[in-house]
């Protein structure tokens, strides 16, 4: 396949003839720990990964933004500025597209017509924020015909509200600030309340494994809205704002029942988790980190209910060929919003190549394939492609 950077200029130019002014890349995320939390004000620990969407860019002398797809057949969309941004009757990639743009006009921005093609390389429906890094590019390059770099942290909650409000998809704002403001060989740590986050550098002999289970998360915003309505009244049961202000000991408390009782025991304990895992990653404790991703998995699958029974089959078979052949050093877990997707381990450089063998060995996904592995590093977030 050719590379990313060469199926774009050829795709701009088969469209819009000649080259772009510049190009922008907002990258994928895997998150390591933390799921469900960001939502609830709570904290989560993602980093950027090597994969990622690419936009190239050119101004226009009119108010009409041209858009084409490249990894879609080169499909097309167009619309004009300066009437009221609708949903594309076709919805897809379009729809992320237009959101962006209207959210960034809703907020004030006058924007500038101008011709985009988009490629990626992240594998969609595998919970790596596709999505998010599509909305944070077209923010970028909208900005960049302007002239200007977006603010990381500005351009994520932008990208949620687009997603929240045209998309209809109520997610938090981790996917969007990981793809924006990660720190290159770090993990993020962020507290979605005050979005402050801190870089954590992962140790240089860390490897960060994603197998993706071949499950293919479907149209999840159904299930998704309702874990966050859930979270929400939990929280109101609680007396508390959101679950980020709710302890272990006030679930004890007798309002809470059955699903709700579980939803906010994850999510607290969650919490706790993602604060332990900084310190481990930190302080190079591959077992400690090993010991709160399975503990994760446990409370995804068993409180919060967002695992499907593949992706427990390959976190479990992940996490038992760490045990035996890292010597515990490591663990693995469902990453991402759940109901399919793949899973992310960490463990000792060395081990790699003996745990993804094992991996391959022992686990097929439902269409009987050995799973695609990716072995990643943690890439800078967002922001203008030189050359
Ligand atoms: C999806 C959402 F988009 C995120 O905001 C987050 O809630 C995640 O699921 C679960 O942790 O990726």
């Amino acid at each position: 396949m050719t590379d990313l950077n060469t199926r774009l200029l050829d795709g701009f130019a088969a469209t819009f003839e000649g080259k772009p002014d510049g190009v922008v890349r907002a990258p994928g995320r895997v998150n390591i720990i933390g799921e469900h939390t960001d939502y609830n004000d709570g904290f989560v620990l993602p980093c950027a990964i090597p994969v990622e969407t690419r936009i190239a860019w050119r101004a226009r002398p009119d108010s009409t933004v041209r858009v084409v797809a490249c990894e879609f057949g080169n499909e097309i969309d167009a619309f004009d500025l300066s009437r009221p941004i609708e949903h594309a009757a076709e919805g897809g990639w379009r729809d992320y597209v237009r959101a962006m743009i209207a959210t960034l006009i809703k907020e004030g921005r006058t924007l500038k017509g101008a011709d985009l093609a988009i490629v990626g390389d992240i594998p969609r429906g595998a919970g790596l924020s596709s999505s998010a890094s599509l909305e944070v590019a077209v923010g970028h390059a909208m900005l960049a015909v302007l002239g200007e770099t977006p603010d990381a942290t500005k351009i994520a909650v932008q990208a949620q509200t687009a997603e929240n409000d045209f998309v209809g998809m109520k997610c938090g704002v981790m996917d969007q600030l990981a793809s924006a403001a990660s720190v290159a060989d770090a993990a993020l740590l962020i507290d979605c309340r005050s979005l402050e986050t801190r870089a954590i550098p992962i140790p240089a002999g860390t490897a960060i494994v994603i197998i993706h289970s071949g499950v293919v998360r479907g149209l999840v915003e159904g299930h998704y809205n309702r874990r966050r309505a859930e979270c929400e009244e939990a929280a109101t049961l609680l007396g508390v704002a959101k679950l980020r202000d709710a302890t272990v000991a006030m679930l004890d408390n007798p309002a809470l029942t059955g699903d709700t009782l579980a939803r906010a025991r994850h999510v607290v304990t969650e919490n706790d988790r993602v604060l332990l895992a900084g310190e481990a990653l930190a302080g190079d404790d591959l077992r400690a980190m090993g010991r709160l991703m399975a503990e994760s998995h446990a409370s995804m699958r068993d409180d919060f209910q967002v695992t499907v029974p593949k992706v427990d089959e390959l976190a479990a078979t992940a996490h038992d060929l760490i045990a035996t052949l890292c010597d515990g050093r490591g663990g693995a877990r469902m990453t991402g919003g759940g109901f399919g997707g793949a899973v992310v381990a960490l463990m000792p450089i060395e081990g790699v190549e003996a745990v993804t063998a094992g991996i391959r060995e022992r686990y097929r996904t439902p269409a009987g394939d050995a799973p695609d592995i990716m072995v990643a590093h943690a890439v800078a977030g967002a922001g203008p492609v030189a050359g």
